[in-house]
């Protein structure tokens, strides 16, 4: 078992009061908090070997070189990608699906369709319909069930060869439900298409195999999990990141340049122009071996526990509704309390220390679907424990008593 109170001394922000108030950080989903020794690499990074990457003869620019690229072979072992130029660093994985959803404007045709599902952030939603608009692709979405889970055989029924791609998240991050992805990117290519899976939710609480999955494309963003902002990661098989045009045009992602014509790099420079985020990719490197040092099974073992422990507990409050209730579910608990706005439970619940997220959660497709303005959404991530969610029942159950 994880002992979790050294865990958190991992975890500096931790200790800190909020509100005068003990912090109870259940936002996880939106992003993690960060241990000692991912700060500390962002410092050393900056104090010993800042310098540009790919470019430089110098010393400097070497060690900043390795040390990125060391950092690309950790993310292509975690994901267990055939090849290291499969593994591009991006700025998150709103930028990864954008890549994507541009690069297909150069495939797809008018009466082409694109699969999209009724759980996504509205990350993987916009980029979609932005490449429907520009190529008269049509966008089809596959719908839900009252549990949250999607529906496969309505899956089965809206795929053809029409279907140029897929694209659909691993974990939904309004409801916690785990999608069965991996009888889904089978599915897909039974019909030719691509699939591309949005691991945003995914990562902090699983270690995703690209090749066992046999997804084409699979993106994430390191500061879900315990990584710093401003870094993700887009995997995409060889021969679709072959065929794909570069999304940003600039330095670093050329083989030639004349004013006449310019030629790409080869994989995965064609895709990342510009200075990139160079720290941040060094970092991430650093985040993925912590986690991997607590362990993906001690992380789920102990996420699992709070799940249904909360689940319990929250269940207690008279007229509490949970939404999404799927039986594959990761630690997020999404719930609205009879009569009560979410927002109110939310802004109380901080008052005394306890941080969740209201709203739509960047999901409103799912919000419509229920009926509801949003929801309230606690995250729990290893670093979490039952007295912290009791802190949080009690809390909930002042809020409902203040407001009725
Ligand atoms: N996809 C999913 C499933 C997500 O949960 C998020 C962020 C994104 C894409 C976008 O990631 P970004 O790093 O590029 O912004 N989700 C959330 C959330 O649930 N609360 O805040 C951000």
């Amino acid at each position: 078992m994880l002992d979790i109170q050294k865990i958190r001394t991992d975890f500096p922000v931790l200790s800190q009061k909020v509100n005068g108030k003990p912090l109870v950080y259940f936002d996880n989903g939106a992003t993690s908090q960060k241990p000692q020794v991912v700060i500390d690499a962002i410092s050393t990074y900056y104090q010993e070997i800042n310098a540009n990457i790919h470019r430089g003869v110098h010393t400097l620019s070497q060690l900043a070189t390795d040390a990125y690229e060391v950092s690309r072979a950790k993310v292509k072992n975690h994901i267990n990608a055939q090849f290291l130029h499969e593994v591009l660093f991006t700025s998150g994985t709103t930028f990864g699906i954008n890549l994507v959803a541009n690069g297909f404007a150069s495939i797809l045709k008018p009466g082409d369709e694109v699969l999209v599902s009724a759980l996504e952030h509205h990350s993987n939603i916009v980029p979609w319909q932005m490449l429907c608009e520009k190529t008269g692709a049509t966008l089809k979405v596959i719908p839900m069930n009252e549990n949250g889970e999607l529906i496969m055989e309505e899956y089965d029924r809206l795929l053809s060869p029409k279907t140029k791609i897929v694209a659909v998240n691993h974990i939904s991050n309004a409801l916690g439900t785990i999608n069965p992805v991996k009888y889904m990117i089978d599915k897909a290519h039974e019909v030719g298409a691509a699939i591309l899976i949005d691991g945003a939710q995914a990562v902090p609480h699983l270690k995703p195999d690209v090749q066992e999955l046999d997804c084409d494309f699979y993106v994430f963003s390191g500061h879900k999990m315990c990584g710093p902002t401003g870094i993700g990661i887009l995997y995409g098989k060889e021969a679709w990141l072959n065929k794909l045009p570069p999304y940003l045009g600039g330095g670093e992602m050329i083989k030639e340049v004349t004013f006449e014509k310019t030629t790409y790099a080869d994989l995965p420079h064609k895709f990342e122009a510009g200075t990139p985020n160079i720290a941040g990719g060094i970092v991430l490197g650093t985040a993925i071996d912590y986690m991997n040092e607590i362990g993906f099974d001690n992380i789920q073992k102990q996420e699992l526990e709070l799940l249904n422990y909360a689940t319990k507990r929250l269940l207690e409050i008279d007229g509490l509704q949970i939404f999404g209730t799927s039986e594959a579910k990761t630690s997020v608990i999404s719930f609205n309390i009879d009569g009560i706005h979410p927002y109110d439970i939310g802004t109380i619940i901080d008052k005394l220390g306890i941080a969740v997220r209201t709203g739509h959660h960047c999901a409103q497709p799912i919000m419509n679907f229920f009926g509801i303005p949003g929801t309230i959404r606690a995250s729990f991530s290893f670093y979490n424990t039952k007295e912290e969610i009791d802190l949080m029942v009690d809390a909930v159950k002042k809020a409902q008593m203040m407001l009725s």
